[in-house]
């Protein structure tokens, strides 16, 4: 990739896209093409494709997507399949069409089957059943990952895949019903410690085991991916520590100085009980994060008080 490419980012307002565009100028890119929603439906293959050929932008960063926590996958397996496939499909296929010579596509490691082994490598993929509840979403996923592999390998472009593992950061969806444990956590800890509520209310066992990475550290990642001359397919990108749900309850809980108790409702989900991805190629390629738990984790909160006090944050 060169200073002087134009770089498209799909889903440059999300979480991960705005983090890619900073850490993009951050290196030097200055040529970076976006579109909103509003302006650009990736839904539509007619419209993206007539955005490619108008465009012709160099490289493609996919980082739209429909996200959410287990209560909103579970909730609409359906939605999060069909969305998540054509966004993949119609800006993969359409940027192999308007000659996009390089391609960045970005997933999750809930690709790889609930059973994985742990660390998970990324030779995990398609070996057993997938967890039931982002099994949509693991589906598109796979679908634009393999797409870009049998591009790269039966038509000579560039198109590799990087899958994350859990992410969290500024501009996150802090949503109580639909959204990731730490954004939600946070905000419920937060709401608890001004209301001066007695107990704060939180899901499963607290038993599950998640890894977490801070999205500043994947955006770095996806350019140092970028700047690769051969990378490989698909590689997974993590912190490489896990925590029970229960310990990061407790660190959200020591970072926000609510004094409330936990309260486990154990009629919620699980999910997959241990997700912590292998990231020794990642390793191996020279790319390493810069960010621990507990220091993104206080960036975090006082993003959110931030946020919440200019009246940005998304709920
Ligand atoms: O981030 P999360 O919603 O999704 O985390 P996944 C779910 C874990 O946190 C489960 C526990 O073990 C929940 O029981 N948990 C505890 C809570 N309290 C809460 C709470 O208040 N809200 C939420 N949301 N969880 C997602 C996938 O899986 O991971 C997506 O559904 C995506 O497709 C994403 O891959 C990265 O880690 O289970």
């Amino acid at each position: 990739m060169n200073k002087a490419d134009r770089i498209y980012v799909a889903g440059h307002r999300g979480m991960v896209g705005s983090a890619v565009c900073r850490a993009l100028a951050k290196k030097g890119y200055a040529n970076v093409v976006t579109r909103t929603h509003k302006e650009l439906d990736l839904l539509d293959p007619a419209a993206v494709a007539a955005f490619y050929a108008a465009e012709k932008p160099d490289v493609a960063v996919i980082a739209a997507a429909r996200v959410g926590g287990i209560g909103a996958n579970s909730a609409a397996n359906a939605l999060f399949l069909y969305e998540n496939e054509m966004i993949a499909l119609n800006t993969v296929w359409g940027a192999y069409k308007a000659g996009v010579k390089r391609l960045l596509f970005l997933g999750s490691t809930c690709i790889y089957p609930r059973m994985a082994p742990q660390p998970i490598p990324e030779s995990a993929l398609l070996t057993s059943e997938l967890e039931k509840t982002n099994e949509g979403y693991a589906l598109a996923k796979i679908s634009g990952l393999k797409l870009c592999e049998f591009l790269r390998r039966d038509c000579g472009v560039l198109y590799h895949s990087l899958m994350p593992t859990n992410l969290y950061g500024p501009g996150d969806n802090y949503d109580v019903v639909g959204g990731h444990v730490l954004p939600t956590m946070i905000r419920k800890f937060e709401t608890a410690r001004v209301n001066g509520d007695a107990t704060v209310p939180l899901w499963g066992t607290g038993t599950p085991l998640r890894e977490f990475l801070h999205v500043d550290d994947l955006a770095a990642a996806c350019v140092f991916m970028l700047e690769l001359e051969n990378p490989p397919d698909l590689v997974n990108v993590g912190s490489g520590e896990e925590v029970s749900i229960r310990t990061l309850a407790e660190k959200v809980k020591a970072a926000t100085g609510c004094p409330a108790a936990i309260d486990w409702d154990s009629t919620k989900p699980d999910g997959t009980p241990r997700k912590l991805c292998d990231t020794t190629l990642i390793r191996s390629l020279g790319w390493k994060p810069e960010i621990d738990l507990d220091t993104g984790l206080a960036m975090t909160v006082a993003d959110y008080r931030a946020a919440l006090d200019a009246g940005t944050i998304r709920l």
